[in-house]
């Protein structure tokens, strides 16, 4: 069974081939709203995929439908444009057949999770060699702002005028209890972010599910501005990355710590205790923390490192959100299991080794028949 053989894994050496940017821009005319959040995430899509040195032809863009499924038009790759929430099963039967191709599946929360999250849960739980982007701006965007299922409780629109009574689910908590073998979260204003997202999803072999914060400024607009704006994300958001400390703030002086009960705690960092007098104060009595307990905790005592292949862990730090937590980003899960395809195609290998090539009509004229009468 064949790997992507011209993806680079991690370790090996930069690609061959010299693919720039524009190889991956299509001539058509893109129709998303100005200061669509959909624009960030086309731009990282076609740096990371000139990135990865893997010919054009290698790629497939499928979709369903939405703003966001646009995309397969306005990259220069094979694509499908396929039916509402239907993506997943169509990019899973590409995957299968041409186990070669990079298959990319491009949704939204609406696409993905509503009428499509039967299909979105299998691709992940069978750990189909797809890799998965989810475009969540908390609504649906080309029907004209419906909430969706990713919309807050309580959120009021035309399609809500008294606020929607529905608890919101969760793309990271969905994907992590599906099984997908590797879980990402970026956002789309966070450029450089999101392109190594997208590049470690590539690479990845198996179901790999990126989850991605995008603003629709006509519909939802500043949906993430309480932790995206310039001046405070430093200190509402932290990144997970896999042996490292969860340390945050403009400064590093929080850090995340398991506290009694299995419960995840922000605490001040270190005794030197950068920021000034008035943040750790603020810090010291949002944490509810004894004036003796601040300046406690340093790198060597009790801060979590975070561990990728702890799925513990990752639900954990699925369910922190602002303004009580920083927004987590960056990779919650990542490991590695056979990818369906594999499986499928080893099997159909061993069992033909076996019994030999089927026939198909021995198959029709075998075991019990019956003839259906008026
Ligand atoms: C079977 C079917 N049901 C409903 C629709 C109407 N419809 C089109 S797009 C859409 C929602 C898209 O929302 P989302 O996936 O969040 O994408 P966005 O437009 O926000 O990118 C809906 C309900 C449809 N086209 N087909
Ligand atoms: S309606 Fe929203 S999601 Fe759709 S293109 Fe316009 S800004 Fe983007």
């Amino acid at each position: 069974m064949s790997t992507l053989p011209n993806v680079p894994s991690s370790t090996a050496p930069a690609p061959a081939l010299k693919l720039s940017r524009k190889d991956f821009q299509s001539d058509q005319e893109i129709r998303w709203c100005p200061g669509c959040g959909d624009y960030s995430i086309l731009n990282a899509a076609t740096t990371a995929f000139a990135q990865l040195g893997v010919p054009r032809e290698k790629f497939v863009v499928v979709s369903g439908i939405g703003c966001s499924s646009r995309f397969p038009y306005y990259v220069n790759t094979y694509g499908f444009h396929g039916i509402h929430g239907r993506a997943p099963a169509i990019a899973t039967g590409i995957a299968l057949a041409n186990p070669d191709l990079l298959v990319w599946v491009m949704t939204g929360d609406g696409d993905g999770l509503s009428i499509g999250g039967n299909h979105l849960l299998h691709a992940m739980r069978r750990n189909v060699n797809l890799k998965i982007v989810l475009f969540d701006n908390r609504i649906y965007g080309l029907t004209k702002g419906q909430y969706s299922p990713t919309s807050e409780f309580g959120k009021v629109n035309k399609s809500a005028p008294f606020g929607t009574v529905e608890r919101p689910v969760d793309p990271i908590l969905l994907a992590l209890a599906a099984g997908a073998t590797f879980v990402a979260r970026s956002v789309d204003v966070y450029q450089k972010h999101m392109i190594e997202m997208l590049r470690r999803a590539a690479l990845h072999k198996g179901a790999a599910f990126l989850h991605v914060f995008q603003n629709c400024p006509i519909y939802n607009d500043n949906a993430f501005t309480d932790f995206t704006e310039k001046e405070i994300r430093d200190d509402r958001n932290i990144e997970l990355v896999h042996g490292q400390p969860l340390v945050f703030g403009k400064n590093k002086d929080q850090a995340l710590r398991m506290g009694s009960g299995h419960r995840i705690e922000v605490v001040p960092m270190g005794s030197g205790a950068r920021g000034s007098a008035v943040e750790r104060e603020a810090s010291r009595t949002r944490n509810n923390l004894s004036p003796t307990m601040e300046g406690r905790h340093d790198e060597a005592s009790d801060v979590l490192h975070y561990d990728a292949t702890d799925p513990a862990t990752a639900y954990l730090l699925a369910g922190l959100k602002p303004p009580d937590f920083p927004m987590p980003i960056g990779v919650f899960r990542e490991t590695q299991l056979p990818a369906y395809e594999e499986l499928v195609h080893r099997q159909i290998r061993d069992i033909t080794e076996k019994r030999g090539p089927g026939d198909l009509d021995r198959v029709f004229g075998s075991g019990d028949t019956w003839d259906v009468r008026d």
